[in-house]
């Protein structure tokens, strides 16, 4: 092969090499959601349901815990739409999606939130192919499918945080996990999902978002910031555990989607330059200034678990 052939070939698979850095899905992924994302919020958290419907105990205290985590990291009291108990109707619900979707843009990051009962039903009900279907139930034990709730999540443009905490709660992520939408749940598709009545939340929001974010335990690499992952990966360690001895078993959480990398509710900043302050400092104030009575510490005390969110 003559010299100028293997330029020409090494020329030629530069141009493809470049070409699939341009189209693969990994150059296409955009980034975490960042500081300056207008930002949107919906969330859900029904304790108390007509009719004969049992109440959760923790669903409006998870409601109660996610805002203040939103609102602790920057989120416009404006931009958080809260839908708790009485009002938390299907129509109320469906309005605050189309609210979200109609809010988002290619820069935002928006969280959808839901906390309460899971209904599961056979027979295909919503047409999409699933021999179950999970539905949101609201307040008036109205029902919204899997489904619908995909379709509308998958409107969303940005970023976006997609976080369910109820039973078989992974089994709405029907297609709605991608790089750009991060979805967590409280469980796989074939479990229940549990609350903690002395806590006032349910299982998986307690570890992940009261002591994971707001009471900072889940900072595994010490950086002074709680990260989404870093919060489930909290509550994801400590669920099953606590949740063993339950009469349906233990329940998993779920995560799916992302880019990789990990994101913040607000992004930290910058690294300080050396000799600023450090990680650890920080770490210190999170967990030493916002322990309160509600999770409390890291408890491997099994007794409080008391519900199901079924
Ligand atoms: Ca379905
Ligand atoms: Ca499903
Ligand atoms: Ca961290």
């Amino acid at each position: 092969m003559s010299a100028q052939t293997r330029s020409r070939r090494s020329k030629a698979i530069v141009a493809v090499v470049s070409a699939l850095l341009v189209f693969s899905p990994l150059a296409m992924a955009a980034a975490a959601p960042s500081g300056d994302a207008p930002r949107f919020a919906v969330v859900i958290g029904i304790s108390e349901y007509q009719g004969r419907t049992k109440p959760t105990p923790g669903s409006a205290g998870d409601a109660a815990i996610v805002r203040e985590a939103l609102l602790r990291d920057g989120w416009a009291d404006q931009n958080i739409r809260m839908l708790v108990n009485e009002a938390a109707t299907a129509g109320a619900i469906r309005d605050a999606l189309r609210w979200l979707v109609d809010n988002s843009s290619d820069t935002s990051f928006s969280v959808f939130a839901y906390s309460g009962h899971v209904k599961q039903m056979t027979g295909d009900r919503d047409g999409d192919g699933e021999g179950n279907d999970e539905f949101l139930w609201s307040t008036l034990n109205e029902f919204i499918s899997d489904g619908e709730l995909a379709q509308s999540l998958r409107a969303l443009r940005g970023d976006a945080w997609i976080n369910i905490s109820g039973c078989e709660a992974a089994g709405f992520d029907d297609g709605v996990s991608s790089p750009r939408r991060l979805f967590t749940a409280a469980s796989q598709e074939v479990e229940k999902g549990y609350e903690r009545g002395d806590w006032g939340q349910s299982v998986f929001n307690g570890l992940m978002v009261d002591q994971g974010m707001l009471q900072g335990h889940a900072d595994a690499d010490g950086n002074g910031t709680v990260s989404i992952q870093e919060a489930f990966d909290h509550a994801a360690r400590i669920a099953p555990d606590m949740t063993a001895e339950q009469r349906y078993g233990p329940q998993h959480p779920y995560i799916a989607g992302g880019d990789g990398t990990e994101w913040f509710l607000k992004p930290p900043a910058p690294p300080a330059p050396a000799g600023g302050s450090t990680g650890v400092d920080l770490v210190d104030r999170l967990v030493g200034g916002l322990t309160g009575d509600r999770a409390g510490g890291l408890t491997d005390d099994l007794s409080g678990v008391t519900g199901i969110l079924d």
